[in-house]
């Protein structure tokens, strides 16, 4: 079985996430989108209700699973017997940190590919911190994230305000 991961944040989800993840999803057997939970970050959403997020806008995707892991990607995915690590990748800005990811993952396990996959360009521009940055200022995310999470988002917001 081809088997990948998709980690990441995914604090939350956003509809670039989806399309990377949907079309990783036609190239694998299986996909697991994997929720980091020891990321530098400080996130809006716990880990709980991250995962319980992407399960539902992932609901109709039977080959796509969701989980979390703590300590190095690349033992999670020995441990799940995945050997490719998907990555999304939106602009330069991106790669340098990519670049070095992906190479100190094969420095860790030579046996790990990362795959990158280009950004559908109407996504270009999106991220989880500006989702967040838009919400809280009350501007519209309706062509941000999956419309099944806008009130989630909404919600979550506004109870910290
Ligand atoms: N279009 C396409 N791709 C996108 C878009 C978009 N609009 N937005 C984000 N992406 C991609 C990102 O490039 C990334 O590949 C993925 O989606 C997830 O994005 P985020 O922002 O949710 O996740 P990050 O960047 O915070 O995730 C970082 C990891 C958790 C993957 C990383 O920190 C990690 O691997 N941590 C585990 C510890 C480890 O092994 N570290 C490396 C060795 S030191």
């Amino acid at each position: 079985m081809k088997r990948a991961v998709y980690p990441g944040s995914f604090d939350p989800i956003t509809k670039g996430h989806l399309d990377i993840i949907k079309r990783a999803s036609k190239i694998f057997d299986e996909v697991i989108v994997a929720v980091a939970t020891n990321s530098n970050k400080k996130p809006l959403f716990t880990i709980e209700e991250r995962i319980e997020i992407i399960n539902k806008v992932l609901q109709n995707y039977p080959n796509v699973k969701v989980d979390t892991f703590n300590g190095l990607l690349v033992d999670y995915c020995s441990e799940k017997e995945a050997y490719v690590i998907i990555k999304g990748l939106r602009a330069v800005s991106d790669f340098e940190y990519e670049f070095q990811m992906a190479s100190i993952n094969k420095k860790l396990k030579e046996n790990i590919e990362t795959l990158f996959m280009m950004t559908n360009t109407k996504y270009s521009y999106l991220s989880s911190s500006l989702v967040k940055e838009i919400g809280r200022l009350n501007g519209s995310i309706e062509e941000l994230v999956p419309d099944e999470i806008i009130p989630i988002v909404l919600k979550k917001l506004n109870s910290l305000q």
